[in-house]
């Protein structure tokens, strides 16, 4: 059977990749609604060769809708309950619900059995997060993390649109030496690197880094794994890395851990040092899977072990994670019964 989609937020960057996977998945869409804010109303998007025009969004947006997604932002927060009581179970890609105990927080690979328990809401996790967790799951499994140290190197596209068209004009004023007048970032992108994301909150940790901490111990459901971030926003277009240092109960050598990544769903190992082969940016933009290299012991403590990984955060980190999730559901099932 086929079903009525909504998108929210259709004009961003997440939104774009939103209906590029539905259109490459062959996700069986029926119907399609497109809704932004007043600012985008009346834009003309494309899907399979038919222009749809935006609609700002209305609770009456969602009459008849089976699934909606949110790509980000204040919208599901306003939107969201008026989409659940239309019937519809909305995939949200913001922050606004993660850590509600009444709302699963799901990476297919990792924690899939935790769709049959939504109550009209499930939330997709930040591009960070889901990166990370695809990762760090089967050495879990396989050896219980005790704790993590993870600092990221994340591509502006995290920030959206506007932020590649910044780091775009940064780049060419840098080079022309123009005047640079930062808007989406604190400070000039271009050839800089900036280590705050998101708010400042409690301890001086950003948001982005708390996401970090809270979102990986709801996804693993073990609240005993200590974990500390650093969160970076660095000049590149697309995809995010993380180096991840993990310490684990048991002892797992560099050769297991290869090997369970070789197994695990949603991995390519990129690790070959002496031909050079590593994860980067360069090569997992525009892929779906979570690229693990650099796997070495961390020979500073006796349980310690050292990863890099890199990922599209706008596919794997966001669009393509949704659209699993919603693959999910009907797999299980877990649609509402209209
Ligand atoms: C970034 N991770 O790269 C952020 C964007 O919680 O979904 C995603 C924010 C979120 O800036």
């Amino acid at each position: 059977s086929e079903f009525k989609v909504v998108l929210v937020g259709a004009s961003g960057a997440v939104g774009h990749e939103i209906l590029k996977v539905l259109d490459e998945r062959n996700f069986p869409v029926g119907d399609l609604k497109l809704c932004a804010t007043s600012r985008s109303a009346g834009k003309e998007i494309a899907y399979r060769g038919k222009y749809y025009s935006v609609e700002e969004t209305t609770p009456d947006s969602f009459n008849g809708a089976d699934i909606v997604f949110f790509a980000g932002g204040a919208a599901s927060k306003e939107f969201g309950p008026a989409a659940v009581e239309r019937g519809a179970v909305i995939i949200d890609n913001s922050s606004n619900f993660r850590m509600d105990p009444e709302v699963p927080l799901v990476v297919p690979e990792v924690n899939p059995e935790d769709v049959k328990w939504h109550k009209g809401i499930i939330a997709n996790p930040n591009c960070s997060t889901i990166i990370a967790v695809v990762a760090l799951k089967p050495i879990h499994d396989a050896a219980k993390i005790k704790r993590i140290v993870v600092s990221t190197y994340q591509a502006v596209s995290g920030a959206g649109a506007e932020a590649i068209e910044e780091l775009t004009v940064q780049t060419k004023a840098v080079l022309e030496q123009g005047k640079i007048t930062p808007e989406v970032f604190p400070y000039q992108i271009a050839f800089n690197l900036i280590p705050h994301i998101d708010v400042f909150m409690d301890l001086d940790y950003t948001k982005e880094e708390w996401k970090m901490v809270k979102e990986n111990q709801k996804i693993l459901h073990d609240d005993s794994i200590a974990i500390t971030a650093t969160t970076v926003r660095v000049p590149v277009y697309r995809s995010h890395s993380e180096s991840i240092n993990i310490e684990t109960e048991r002892k797992i050598t560099a050769l297991e851990a290869r090997q369970v990544f070789e197994k695990s769903p949603g991995i390519v190992v990129v690790d070959d040092p002496a031909a050079k082969k590593y994860p980067m940016p360069l090569f997992s933009s525009d892929q779906d899977e979570v690229f693990v290299g650099r796997i070495r012991e961390d020979n500073s403590i006796p349980n310690g072990l050292n990863i890099w990984v890199a990922a599209d955060q706008l596919r794997k980190g966001a669009a393509t994670n949704a659209i699993q999730i919603a693959e999910l559901l009907i797999k299980y099932d877990c649609l509402k019964k209209k």
